[in-house]
């Protein structure tokens, strides 16, 4: 008996080796973004996430929408075409009404106190609501950096009043068509990817976005401006097919996670770290860098989101319970 037990775990150890050796049968982990593959979240990902899975899983990133187009990867993950994105809570408000506190300006208050209303009771409760509802999990949450408007337009900006027509470029949900008009703008969609375009030809005014985006899109060469309204400390999220893991082993999963939160971590260093020197690099590159009336910025939106439909969905006390985290 002892030994037919030996010999059975024998075979199980070399059937599993064998599985493991080959490529081909590992578990494919499509993760489709916007974002270019020079980006921070991008890079962390390919390097830390990648590596922590690569016993039993092959990351495969598809940049600059090729794969999915911006805003259509939540719906793709629920119904079983892609495994992962890089996604956000203005595309999770968009199909989960409560998410849409998330996507208020000036409610967040850094990337510290993002990490930990998500990596606490808040987190837990508003991640679980996405799986069951979606079928999607949210293993990690990263800062992505804060929001600041960058405009081809040279008139300076000190309150909500000054951006009276202009055309702002949001990405295209209602939710951030919103936080444009909140900020006193005249919001316009468009995908990410148009965003240079846009601001070459003249089509849109401006746009907004974290400092290291800017960089990695290089919108200082088609910009004059960059105005430090700071109005969302924005975060992402990595979205991960809950079919795919309900297919791992716990050992597995274990790694998954443990590897996506060490990827996330890294990622929010580093764009902290950039962040922190990225006014003078704008400088040097001949743009105004400046800081407006934020308080006037502030008081606009906060009162805005607070009458606005999206706070109906707000599950209640949420907004004291964010607030109060520190
Ligand atoms: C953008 O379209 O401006 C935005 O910054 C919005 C974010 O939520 C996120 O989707 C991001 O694009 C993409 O990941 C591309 O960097």
């Amino acid at each position: 008996l002892a030994l037919s037990a030996a010999l059975g775990a024998v075979t199980l150890v070399s059937a599993s080796t064998a599985m493991t050796a080959f490529a081909a049968d590992k578990i494919q982990l499509r993760m489709s973004t916007p974002a270019t593959e020079t980006d921070f979240r991008s890079q962390g990902l390919a390097t830390v996430f990648a590596d922590g899975v690569s016993e039993f899983a092959t990351y495969e990133p598809h940049y600059n929408d090729t794969l999915f187009k911006q805003g259509t990867e939540l719906v793709a993950i629920a119904r079983g075409n892609l495994e992962m994105s890089i996604t956000s809570a203005q595309e999770l408000a968009k199909l989960i009404p409560e998410w849409s506190i998330f996507t208020a300006g000036y409610l967040m208050r850094d990337a510290e106190h993002q990490r930990k209303v998500f990596e606490g009771d808040i987190g837990k409760e508003m991640y679980q609501l996405v799986e069951d509802k979606l079928g999607v999990k949210l293993l990690s949450v990263m800062y992505f950096g804060t929001r600041q408007l960058n405009l081809r337009t040279d008139a300076k900006i000190t309150t909500p009043a000054d951006l009276e027509g202009v055309k702002l470029r949001m990405p295209g949900t209602e939710a951030w068509q919103f936080l444009g008009r909140a900020l006193g703008a005249n919001p316009t969609p468009m995908a990410f990817t148009e965003v240079y375009t846009g601001l070459q030809t003249g089509a849109i005014d401006g746009q907004d976005n974290p400092l290291p985006t800017n960089k990695d899109k290089k919108f200082h060469e088609v910009t004059k401006q960059i105005v430090l309204t700071g109005h969302l400390v924005d975060m992402n999220f990595l979205a991960f097919s809950k079919k795919t893991w309900d297919g791992l082993s716990t050992d597995q999963q274990e790694t998954v996670m443990a590897s996506a939160q060490k990827a996330s971590a890294e990622i929010t260093k580093t764009i902290l770290a950039n962040e922190a020197q990225l006014v003078d690099f704008f400088k040097e590159q001949g743009l105004q860098v400046y800081t407006p009336d934020v308080d006037a910025f502030r008081n606009r939106a906060q009162s805005m989101y607070l009458e606005s439909d999206f706070s109906k969905d707000w599950p209640k006390g949420l907004l004291e319970r964010v607030n109060a985290v520190n």
